[in-house]
């Protein structure tokens, strides 16, 4: 594609921010607490309207409920609005209440299956209230030793929980169904990969698809192959992307490998779902333990950008062209000529002509917010895992 088009597309391009990226987070060993921390959800909110100011590509943030619980929805919904920015996925918590020890939707006793799922729908009517557009679901049910719960039984659980839930959603929402091979469980995961979610998603109808984390498949799994299935199926719902070097490290995405970002945008380019009309949710899941989370969340909107430039740099029509002479050595350069480009430059062009500054992290030390907040958050708690 030639420069300016991609330029184009790259300026609409909509990338989603985590309110809980924006809280402290850890490993279970410690949580190493920051001065300035956004101490509720209008915090994080605000604190993902900076990252979009200065981006210009963030204009949405996802919500976990009930990490980002508020009394009045649409005083938070006005507050983004007021802010420049919107509500995202809402994504219910079901795996931090001691009932959920055995799991949620799939836990053998009905009560907590029926709490599990009445949650699930209260999140429905918070996403109708913010005017969220994506129910994003993530599970923790699993078991943790052979024969500990009914394999099959607990697949019946599920269906039915995502059924009861799928029917009271209005039609502009989308259900996202995340899967993971591993963790918390560590026997068996009641949705451990994108067939399973999958299988769901088809005996749900139209508006269930698939939510693709990154961070959350076997090493060495080719990620861009399942994208590339689930365009082709038409159940691409969107990606939580994050980076990591082991298991589920959600580090900052683009971070450990730019290679296979840049393979998964490529995918995206060549399935036209690049642009927000494409429909595919493109969600940023990571927590900065360590890093300052604000420009953290800059660099890793700043990392998807680079990716998704040099996927759209790509010569498309000498890539078919070298596929259909069979030449293996030629497609693979021209793939490689996009990867190599450094699409810094084109980047910054776009920032300029969104009237941005171009260097998003030279603006952000500019700007005075991390000394700002640190001034004005005195007082309360910091929002992180729990609260
Ligand atoms: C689980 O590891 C997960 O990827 C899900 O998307 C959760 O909602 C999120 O992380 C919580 O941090
Ligand atoms: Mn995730």
């Amino acid at each position: 594609m030639q420069p300016a088009q991609a330029r184009a597309i790259l300026a609409r391009q909509h990338i989603e921010t985590p309110s809980w990226a924006y809280g402290n987070s850890g490993t279970r060993f410690k949580i190493f607490a920051d001065e300035g921390v956004a101490r509720d959800a209008y915090e994080k909110v605000s604190d993902a309207a900076v990252v979009h100011r200065l981006t210009g590509v963030a204009p949405t943030v996802a919500l976990h409920i009930p990490w980002d619980q508020v009394d009045d929805w649409s005083d938070l919904a006005k507050h983004a609005a007021d802010e420049g920015v919107a509500i995202g996925a809402i994504n219910p918590n079901l795996f931090q209440e001691n009932e959920y020890r055995l799991g949620s939707v799939c836990n053998p006793d009905p009560a907590v299956r029926r709490k599990a799922i009445d949650h699930l729908k209260a999140c429905v009517e918070i996403a109708e209230i913010t005017k969220s557009k994506q129910l994003s679901l993530w599970f923790a049910d699993g078991t943790n030793y052979p024969g500990q719960d009914d394999i099959r039984a607990r697949q019946d659980r599920l269906a039915a929980a995502l059924e009861e839930t799928y029917a009271v959603m209005p039609e502009d929402l989308t259900m996202l169904i995340e899967y993971k091979f591993y963790e918390p469980a560590f026997y068996h995961t009641d949705l451990p990969d994108w067939g399973t979610s999958l299988t769901h998603c088809l005996a749900l109808g139209p508006q269930a698809k698939v939510l693709v984390d990154t961070g959350h498949h076997a090493p060495g799994t080719n990620i861009e192959m399942i994208v590339a299935l689930l365009a082709r199926a038409g159940r691409l719902g969107g990606f939580h992307f994050n980076s990591r070097f082991y298991g589920d490290d959600d580090l900052m995405v683009g971070a450990a490998d730019p290679f296979g970002l840049f393979r998964i945008m490529h995918e995206i380019v060549s399935a036209d779902l690049v642009t927000p009309d494409g429909g595919v949710a493109f969600m940023l899941d990571q927590c900065h333990n360590i890093e300052p989370k604000v420009p953290a969340l800059i660099r890793s909107v700043m990392n998807v950008q680079e990716a998704t430039a040099k996927a759209l740099l790509v010569d498309g029509e000498a890539l078919a062209a070298a596929r259909a002479a069979g030449d293996v050595l030629g497609a693979n350069a021209i793939l490689m000529d996009g990867y190599n480009t450094d699409v810094r430059p084109l980047l910054a062009e776009v920032r300029e002509e969104l009237g941005l500054d171009p260097n998003p992290i030279a603006a952000y030390a500019a700007s005075g917010h991390a000394e700002k907040v640190v001034a004005e958050r005195v007082g309360g708690s910091a929002a992180g895992w729990g609260n």
